[in-house]
């Protein structure tokens, strides 16, 4: 059902059939590819390592009214793969144009995104390289049909021969038979580099000869985990009545929330013009990029530092979701059109999933002198989608509160990377007999760009602050809370401290509660160990926020965007092989004088 444009406080219609913000259908999909090839600019060997939406900027996307004209654009980067020249290209689907082109430099701009087609090109490339055998016989392999070599992100290093190659290094492991789990058996010490464009490996490095782990991992197998347990009773989650959410043309509502719904290619599920009670507060999120940087200093493995999002396209590897699968109850799922390599649509059928969850306790109290007893039951509207990026599957849970509270939960699960168990290794855990799994840290940064009752906010760094016993504080009991109002970008770079409980308020000056009171939406962040690398390394030297904030422009009254990195330390545990369970990260978004007193006492009992 198509609905007319919702206008509500705040300028923030999210529904009806022009919207800007709609996702690219299948037929603007092939549009884009035949805009693009109208203008010369698909050949036999161009690749689409990238296509999406090109959105409106907010302001326009804000001031949209329904029946306004848009102008549909996509942006798309296409490979040569012939050559490796790279382009990124703007263009409109409305008036068919191409409105910019600009030729990338590989060594100064980076490499598009890897493909799946690089998998079977990287098992093409090694197993046609002589040496590459001889160093895999020397190991005793020799089937290679049971190979599965891998194509890893080479990294910036700045090596000779390497700034602007299209090259992947190539770690291997070895499966005993078609069904059994490749990440068992790693085939350690031994790294091809592979030049994509010249299709051959350009180095071997040939670093130790390491026994190839025999024990199995594969939990899918009964005769290996043994019976299922039979002791668990069902819990059904029913809903009688159906959900108290609606879904209509991408747009959701759910007891005063009010969002749409996006996905993108590269980010994966986006969140658009989220408003609580017509209050707009988030006007974008996404996970605009994260990265699996490894502790191993070894020649073998230095270089491991996984762009989940901008390397491997986290968008393009969703999972689609079967019923019960992951969720229980009123399920609605939505469908995701992406583009191929080709720059044709495909379709992932129940790719994003959304549900009502009941969330225990929202509040409760008994009163000592009235005898009251209330309590009401918290719900959570879950918003998620789940990534299976080689070895590592990714599930990305966005959930709103009835009080307003706005979180994200990721959830890591899936297999480790592995190596081979070298005794008394500094940089991995042994999980099985000949088996290890090396040091690791899972970032994620998140993108929000805020609209707290309006574009015009500004951000208070909070945090409480210990005094000094003295005349005021004779007791040593004081503490009081420290406001800090971050004038320009250049204050804006801060680290989470949760020594001192430190929270970011963006506030909206020009919106006041009922004390005069700026209102607010908090971010919290999780007390977690910051990048583990040294500041020269080149993970810590990579492009983007730097870049953004060189201006130094001023943040107070402005239109902010908070870029929030958080994430996990991983240490693998023995108990995380040969399936890990879900280890969770994230953070939440909360409200802070943006409601008079507690928005939800008419919860019904
Ligand atoms: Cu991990």
């Amino acid at each position: 059902m198509v609905r007319a444009a919702t206008e509500v406080d705040g300028g923030l219609p999210v529904s009806g059939p022009g919207h800007p913000l709609r996702r690219l259908s299948a037929d603007e999909i092939r549009l884009s590819r035949r805009v693009l090839a109208e203008h010369g600019l698909v050949g036999a060997h161009t690749r689409f390592t990238y296509l999406g939406l090109e959105e409106p900027p907010k302001a326009e996307v804000l001031g949209f009214r329904q029946g306004t004209p848009i102008d549909r654009r996509v942006r798309a980067i296409l490979l040569e793969e012939a050559t490796g020249a790279a382009s990124d290209v703007v263009a409109s689907l409305t008036r068919e144009t191409v409105d910019s082109l600009v030729a990338l430099d590989p060594a100064r701009d980076g490499q598009p995104a890897i493909m799946l087609g690089d998998l079977e090109a990287v098992d093409e490339i090694v197993k046609g390289d002589a040496d590459w055998r001889a160093a895999m016989a020397r190991r005793g392999v020799t089937d290679l049909d049971l190979v599965r070599p891998c194509p890893l992100s080479a990294g910036s290093f700045g090596l000779p021969g390497e700034p602007g190659r299209r090259m992947l290094r190539v770690l291997s492991f070895v499966q005993h038979r078609d069904d059994d789990h490749p990440w068992a058996h790693p085939v350690d010490g031994l790294v091809a580099y592979v030049d994509l464009i010249e299709r051959r490996v350009i180095e071997l490095v040939d670093e130790a000869l390491l026994p190839i782990p025999r024990e199995e991992g594969n939990f899918d197998d009964p005769a290996a985990v043994g019976p299922p347990r039979t002791s668990l009773k069902p819990i059904e989650i029913t809903q009688p009545e159906g959900p108290s959410f609606t879904v209509d043309d991408d747009e959701v509502t759910w007891e005063g929330w009010r969002l749409r719904i996006g996905f993108d290619a590269r980010e994966g599920l986006t969140l658009h013009q989220i408003s609580l009670w017509d209050r707009p507060v988030v006007y974008r999120a996404s996970i605009a990029e994260m990265v699996v940087p490894y502790a191993d200093p070894s020649p073998a493995r230095f270089w491991q530092n996984y762009f989940d999002a901008g390397e491997y396209l986290l968008g393009q590897q969703v999972n689609p979701l079967m019923l019960g699968c992951d969720c229980l109850g009123e399920i609605r799922y939505l469908d995701v059109v992406l583009p191929t390599e080709d720059g044709e649509p495909r379709e992932v059928p129940n790719a994003i999933c959304l549900h009502e969850e009941d969330a225990g306790i929202a509040w409760k109290h008994s009163d000592l002198f009235t005898g009251s007893a209330e309590t009401r039951r918290q719900r959570r509207l879950v918003i998620s989608t789940f990534a299976a990026i080689g070895n590592y599957d990714y599930g990305f849970y966005w959930h709103l509160y009835l009080d307003g509270a706005i979180e994200l939960e990721v959830k890591a699960t899936g297999v480790v990377f592995t190596s081979a168990h070298v005794e008394g290794s500094r940089w991995a855990t042994r999980v099985a007999p000949d088996l290890a799994a090396p040091y690791h840290q899972h970032l994620f940064s998140a993108r929000l760009d805020m609209t707290v009752d309006g574009v015009e906010n500004a951000v208070d760094e909070v945090q409480l602050e210990r005094l000094p016993v003295g005349p005021d504080n004779p007791h040593g009991n004081a503490f009081t809370r420290r406001v800090t109002r971050l004038a320009r970008e250049s204050e804006g770079a801060r680290t989470a401290d949760p020594s001192v409980g430190r929270a970011w308020h963006v506030v909206n000056a020009t919106s006041t509660n009922r004390f005069g009171q700026p209102v607010a939406y908090a971010l919290y962040p999780q007390g977690a160990p910051l990048l583990a690398a040294d500041p020269s390394a080149s993970i810590s030297r990579g492009a983007g926020l730097p870049s953004y904030v060189a201006a130094d422009r001023e943040i107070d009254g402005r239109d902010i965007v908070l870029w929030h990195t958080f994430g996990m330390t991983h240490f693998p545990r023995p108990e995380d092989w040969p399936v890990m369970p879900v280890a969770h990260c994230g953070f939440v978004l909360r409200p802070v004088g943006f409601f008079d007193r507690n928005p939800i006492l008419d919860l019904p009992r």
